[in-house]
């Protein structure tokens, strides 16, 4: 089959009559052909987003949110079979890619619920007869730059968001999961959206990506992906003057205490490193363990990782699957010597795992490393694979320090029974998300998720913080005391008063 863009309501092929091909990473089987985009196509969709914006925004908020639950109704009935495609297409297991659409499902209906509310302030002016509100707006034309980590629920987290505040949308996928994304379009088309609200342009983001942030008509580029290419764009599309909302890389660590449930701290492990193979800009590829216990959680997290049943995520036996493509293995065998050439200490995994039927993928052994210094390039630098380095330390301020001495700043976690440590790390870490006795991955639609340092530039996606990066505030003043009444100046003027 071939998948075409979708813009202005219209299922088109690339201008250039050119394709590209989705593929499994976990069999190499060729799941269809999709339409490969250049400039004439982005500007094409963003032209059909700017053309449908005025409709969109005139259009009542809670009118839009029944489009969107309409949406969400089609991804439960769908849920199963997108988590198989999805599985397909970009190699994590099927418990995983299901959690993937319910994230999305979960999204959805938020922000479907988020139309009747929209909430602004109203206050009292300082003046009488006066009326002080503030409202959202929207923006115009949004770019969805988006990752194919999580197919579904990442555009989700834009889109959604982006539509209930009344702006119309451009949407890039990463080019290894597109199918994804037009299953996506699909799915809101049938729900009922307007012809030009959602544009869908696939293809690589040097190409497409590239030309929808340097387009005239795009107001705001907001992006998931790696921090090099988020800090290029962000540039390119900062200096064209338009708003820009980065979500990058991370160095996530897990900090365990002497005096925590190790038992429990490696389920939080295990899940974190090598859940999506380490491929989550919240997996935990650190743990700062107290000295005290380290080679013993070493041993437990070794033990655990050689277990991982690597394969098709199709095979319910299945723990992890592949890496998204050879360019990402050979990436994580390149970190796997610079470990070793550091002088870090491996103890499992290192390799790329080829037996049998794993010879048609992209699979790598997931990966441990001890005795890790924290300034080292694999404590510091993200590998976006199943490696993880233990980093041993003397106690939770050092732990902290350690977590925190990174350019990235997304994840956290810390394993303690001390209720007093838990509430120091929650004041001293600095970054995004902190969690307290779980992993580092885990984050829900209905709260803030973003980072500081390189991993972001300042926003927060989800929650209610997703609405400031979509609409824009209009403060409104309604004076109904028919004459002219200064701020400020008249309020100074009634105080002086006799
Ligand atoms: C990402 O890895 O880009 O908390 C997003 C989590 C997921 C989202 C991850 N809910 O890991």
């Amino acid at each position: 089959m071939l998948y075409k863009n979708y813009i202005g309501g219209e299922w088109v092929d690339a201008k250039g009559g050119g394709t590209f091909q989705s593929v499994n990473p976990a069999t190499g089987a060729v799941l269809g052909d999709v339409a490969l985009s250049g400039p004439e196509d982005v500007n094409a969709a963003a032209e059909a987003a700017a053309s449908a914006f005025d409709a969109w925004r005139k259009t009542p908020a809670p009118k839009r949110g029944e489009i969107l639950f309409r949406a969400g109704e089609i991804l439960v009935r769908r849920k199963e079979e997108l988590a198989r495609l999805m599985t397909q297409e970009m190699g994590k297991v099927l418990k995983e890619t299901r959690g993937d659409v319910q994230e999305a499902i979960d999204m959805t209906y938020y922000m479907a619920g988020e139309g009747r509310r929209l909430f602004g302030q109203t206050t009292p002016s300082e003046l009488p007869n006066k009326f002080a509100m503030s409202l959202r707006d929207p923006i115009g034309v949004v770019a969805a730059i988006t990752p194919w980590n999580f197919p579904l629920a990442i555009p989700t987290w834009k889109i959604m968001p982006a539509l209930i505040a009344g702006n119309t949308v451009v949407f890039k996928p990463a080019s290894d999961t597109p199918i994804l994304a037009w299953q996506l379009a699909s799915i809101l088309e049938e729900a009922g959206l307007p012809p030009g609200a959602l544009n869908v342009v696939f293809g690589p983001g040097g190409q497409a990506g590239q030309a929808l942030v340097e387009s005239l008509k795009v107001a705001l580029v907001s992006f998931t992906g790696s921090t090099a290419v988020g800090r290029e764009l962000g540039a390119t599309a900062s200096a064209r003057g338009k708003r820009v909302s980065l979500e990058m890389g991370g160095k996530n660590a897990i900090l365990v205490m002497a005096d925590a449930d190790l038992e429990l701290a490696v389920e939080g492990i295990i899940w974190s490193a090598f859940g999506t193979t380490g491929q989550r800009c919240t997996a935990a590829s650190r743990v700062i363990a107290q000295r005290g216990i380290a080679e013993e959680l070493t041993q437990m997290i070794v033990a655990r990782a050689e277990k991982l049943r690597l394969g098709d995520g199709l095979r319910a036996d299945t723990d992890m699957g592949p890496l998204i493509n050879e360019a990402a293995r050979r990436k994580v065998h390149a970190y796997v010597q610079v470990g070793q050439q550091e002088g870090a200490r491996l103890r499992a995994g290192g390799e790329t795992a080829e037996t049998g039927e794993l010879r048609r993928g992209f699979f790598y052994k997931p990966t441990v490393f001890a005795e890790v210094r924290p300034e080292a390039r694999l404590a510091q630098e993200e590998i976006f694979g199943p490696v993880v380095a233990v980093i041993p330390v003397d106690n939770l301020q050092e732990a902290i320090a350690v977590n925190n001495a990174t350019g990235y700043g997304l994840s956290s976690s810390l394993y303690t029974r001390d209720v007093n440590q838990a509430f120091q790390a929650i004041r001293d870490i600095t970054t995004g998300l902190v969690y307290i006795n779980a992993g580092t991955i885990g984050a829900e639609v209905h709260l803030p998720f973003g980072g500081t340092r390189g991993t972001g530039n300042g926003h927060r996606e989800a929650g209610q913080s997703a609405l400031d990066i979509f609409s824009e505030w209009k403060t409104v003043f309604v004076d109904y005391s028919g004459r002219l009444q200064r701020a400020q100046i008249d309020v100074e003027e009634q105080k002086s008063q006799p």
